[in-house]
This record gives structure tokens, sequence and C-alpha cells, in this order.
């Protein structure tokens, strides 16, 4: 059992009493993170019990702890993973030296960008998910979604931490601003691009989950390998309920996939819209869209920031002490194609620029083990078509294939020709009114929505027949 304060007005292990100035400054932000939370959380159900996990050590077994509760009672603490002994830096220059256990004063900069980016896109999910509650297709669904949001919050907390303990008054501010951007404001949006597009509906949900968290996943490992040892132990703690997150997408948009392909053999020759489901061709659409956004968050394929982070110990790759031998990438090169005068042209780069390409490799790797899953519900079902991912470089907003338009097969077209394409590969205004329509609430306790299959198990111990939300 590690040293865990559970009863603070702020629940934490890293022992905030023993740090009156922290602790007060925490507890200055907590009541905006509330009003935060009142506004921009979820636009009902606020005042239901619900029942959530809640963290509560840090201990591989027993991590958690399950029960109703009501969201704006829910206790976001601070948690850090237990710390490895003598732990070293793993990779970069100073590889070898001890880990940071403060901010390096050269580092000061860069290291707060990361911490900042980071924790940006935490409240900024939770904003865009804010109306799904409206439509869920269960219960257990919608206590999904309230679990998501709630641990977005606590990820908010966990990098607020970071940002009041080791920078300072520029951290307050910083932790200040989190709560005052807004997920596709114009005047203050969140700060990576994908954070401010609309979530409308549960299909765009689980994609979110599915691919966004997944992003997720791989920057948290990336920077679970850092030599700031306070932020290494931050993300190891995330990652463990990020998987969470990662599964309901997965599984969401697979329970779609096996609905329509079960419709699609029960109903041959059907229009899948006629029964209201949801017809593959909007499936590939909602998946073309949100890999592609995920894509971009990943950052450019030659980034010279990349390499800093890299060089300084910061950002690591993905499993950089278990899975490579070698953790300078000196004298190293990876070639990338990059586009000359929209032309496609292959450049051996020195690796360390590559680094965000290199991360974004594992995590194409990743989606692709799900597509195999949602394909395999259409070949039980005997249907024909197959999902796939798009090209990495077709529909990107950031980086080298940013420059040009390519078609999903990675081809270059021109813009005019992308353009007219559009309907055929994104969900259109008449997509999303279909969407809307069928999306009507299920609050039954032990129903499902038509258009998605049942979950194969509960959650937390509890069948799908159990009252994950009190009405
Ligand atoms: N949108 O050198 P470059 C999660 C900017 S998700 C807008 O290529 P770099 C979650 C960049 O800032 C994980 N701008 O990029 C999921 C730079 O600006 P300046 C979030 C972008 O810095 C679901 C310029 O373009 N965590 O946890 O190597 C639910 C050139 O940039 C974008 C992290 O991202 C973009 N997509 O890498 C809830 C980890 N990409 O310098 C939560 C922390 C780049 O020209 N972040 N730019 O002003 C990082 O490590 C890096 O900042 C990035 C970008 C990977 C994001
Ligand atoms: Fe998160
Ligand atoms: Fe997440």
């Amino acid at each position: 059992m590690s040293n865990v304060d559970l009863f603070d007005k702020i629940p934490n292990n890293v022992d905030l009493k023993g740090d009156k100035k922290l602790q007060r400054a925490l507890e200055r932000w907590q009541p905006d993170y509330l009003s935060w939370w009142n506004e921009m959380g979820p636009v009902e159900y606020q005042d239901k019990d619900i029942y959530l996990r809640t963290a509560i050590d840090v201990d591989a077994e027993g991590w958690a702890q399950f029960g109703h509760v009501k969201m704006p009672d829910y206790r976001w603490g601070i948690f850090l993973a237990e710390p490895v002994p003598d732990r070293k830096i793993p990779f970069g220059d100073t590889m070898g030296q001890p880990a940071f256990q403060e901010v390096p004063g050269e580092y000061r900069n860069v290291l707060r960008r990361i911490i900042v980016n980071q924790a940006d896109t935490e409240p900024a999910s939770v904003e865009q998910q804010r109306w799904l509650c409206k439509t869920a297709p269960s219960l257990l669904d919608m206590r999904n979604l309230f679990q998501v949001n709630v641990e977005e919050g606590r990820h908010l907390w966990a990098m607020v931490y970071l940002l009041q303990k080791h920078f300072g008054k520029d951290g307050r501010e910083e932790a200040d601003e989190l709560l005052r951007r807004r997920s596709g404001d114009a005047d203050k949006p969140r700060i990576l691009n994908a954070f401010n597009n609309p979530c409308p509906d549960w299909m765009s949900f689980f994609s979110f989950t599915m691919f966004m968290d997944r992003d997720g996943k791989f920057q948290l490992a990336a920077l679970a390998e850092s030599g700031f040892d306070p932020l290494s132990r931050t993300c190891r703690f995330m990652l463990t309920e990020e998987a969470h997150h990662l599964s309901v997408g997965e599984t969401g948009l697979q329970r779609i996939v096996k609905r329509t392909a079960e419709l699609m053999k029960e109903n041959p020759g059907k229009e899948m819209k006629d029964l209201g489901a949801i017809p593959l061709e909007m499936i590939q659409k909602s998946i073309n869209y949100w890999f592609t956004y995920s894509l971009d968050l990943f950052g450019g394929e030659i980034s010279s920031n990349a390499a800093d982070y890299f060089a300084a110990g910061l950002k690591g790759r993905f499993r950089e002490e278990k899975k490579y031998d070698e953790h300078t990438a000196l004298d190293q090169t990876r070639v990338v194609t990059t586009v000359e005068d929209g032309k496609l042209v292959d450049r051996e780069v020195p690796l360390r620029t590559a680094m965000n390409e290199e991360l974004r490799d594992g995590y194409v790797e990743d989606c692709e083990r799900a597509l195999k899953m949602w394909n395999r519900e259409l070949e039980k079902a005997g249907v024909e078509q197959r999902l796939s991912l798009p090209h990495r470089r077709f529909h990107r907003h950031v980086g080298e294939y940013s420059k040009a338009s390519f078609d999903p097969e990675g081809n270059p077209i021109s813009a005019d020709a992308f353009e007219a394409r559009r309907p055929e590969w994104f969900l259109a205004d008449a997509d999303f009114e279909y969407l809307g329509s069928i999306m009507e609430p299920c609050h039954e306790v032990g129903k499902i929505a038509n258009w998605i299959s049942a979950p194969v198990k509960g959650v937390g111990g509890q069948p799908f027949d159990f009252e994950y939300v009190k009405l």
C-alpha cells in the first residue's frame, strides 16, 4: 500500500499535507475546476447516481473502487505510480544520469509546453462529449461515457499538479488558462486541432475513444519514458485508466459493425437505413475522419521539436526501454516521404527528427489490429465488404502531407478533386441528420438501442442489466 491520503480535500499519494503552499494553490484551483465541470461537463444527469470507478491507490491490484456517485461529488485525486528506485534517464544525450526530480532550468520551457499540450486535451474531450448523454444507447454506455469524462477530468488534475508543483507562477497561470480555453471556440480554442472538432453522435464518440484516446495512449507511453521522473510516474498511472477508454471505443465500433452485419445477413438486399441501422459506408466515413485527425496529433513527420525532446531525455519512443537496444538514436536515419512542389520525394533524415513518425508507426499498427477484429464480425456474418484504414497521407492538416491532397490510397490528387470527392469519404450533413434520427435514447435497464448490439459483458463486476445510472 502506498502513501495514500483519501480523506484530504484532494485525495492524493504525493503527501500534499507536507507542502502547504502547493496544497493551498491546488485548493484554490479546485473550485474553479468544479465551476468548469458544471459549466462544460455533461449537460444532464449531474444530479444522478452513476456507477463509477474511482482511483484510490496505485497498486496493480485494487487501485480502483466502484460505486454509485454523483459526478460533481467525484473524488478527483492526484496519483503517481510508485517510484522506481535509482531510476536513470533512459535515452538521449544525458542517458544513464539520475532521472530529474526537479525541472532542469534549460528544459523548463519545452517541458512546460509538453505538459500543457497534454493537459489541454483532457478538458477539451469532456467539452466535445458533453451532449452525448442525451442520446445514450443504453445505461451501460451512458455510464461508460461518464467514466471516460470524469477520468479525463482526473487527467487534467494530474497535469495541473505537475504545473503547480514544478513551474511556480507560470504553472499556476497555465492551470488557470486550461479552464479558460474552450473546444471549438473561435477566440480561445483548445491547442491541438482535433480537439476543436464536434463529436455530435455516438458513432463519433466511439471513433473518438478508439482513435483519439489511442493517440493519448501512445503520447502518454512516450512521456512515461521521460527522464523527468514526476512526469513519468504520472503518465504511468494515467495509462492504467486509459485502457478502459480505448476499450470503450474499440468494442463500441465493433458492436456497431456486428449489428449492421447481422441485419445485412438477415435482410439481403435491404437498405440498412430502412432498418434504422448504420450502413457500413457510414462507419467507414467515421473511421476516415477520426483516424486521420488522430494522425495529426503526432505532429510533423520531420520535427526539430521532437528531436530536442528526445535529446533532452524528456520524451522517448513507445516502450523505449523495453523495445529498443540503442537509446541515443544518434548516427541513424530514417526515410521519410516528403512533399516537394506537389511531388512525393523520399528523404533520408536524422532519426531523432523523425520521432513523431516512429511513434505514429506503433499507433497505426495498433489501429490495424482493431480493424481486423471488426472485419472478423463481417466475415462471421458472411458479409463481403471490409472496413479499412485510409493511407496516412490522406486528409492531413498537420505535417508534410498537409501541403498537398491525397486520396485514401495515398495518391496525390488536386485540391479540387479532393473537394469533389469529399462526400464519398466523409459524413455529410444528411448523414448526420440520419444518425441523429436513429439515436433515440434508450434508458431502460438491460435494453439496447436498435443500431448497436449489446456489449458481451457489464462493467465493475455487474451484468449488462444493472442500474448503472439511477434515473
Ligand atoms: N494541432 O514540431 P511539430 C490525449 C504545432 S491525446 C495543432 O511537428 P511537435 C487525449 C506544434 O505545436 C495526447 N498544432 O510538432 C485523447 C508546433 O507549433 P510551433 C495529447 C499542432 O511539437 C483523447 C508546430 O505545429 N498529448 O491525451 O513535435 C481524450 C510544429 O510542430 C499539432 C500530447 O500531445 C496539432 N495536431 O509535436 C483525452 C503529448 N501538431 O512550435 C485526452 C504532448 C503540431 O510552430 N505533446 N502542432 O508553435 C507533444 O509531445 C507535442 O507537442 C505534439 C506535437 C506531439 C503534440
Ligand atoms: Fe486522458
Ligand atoms: Fe482517455
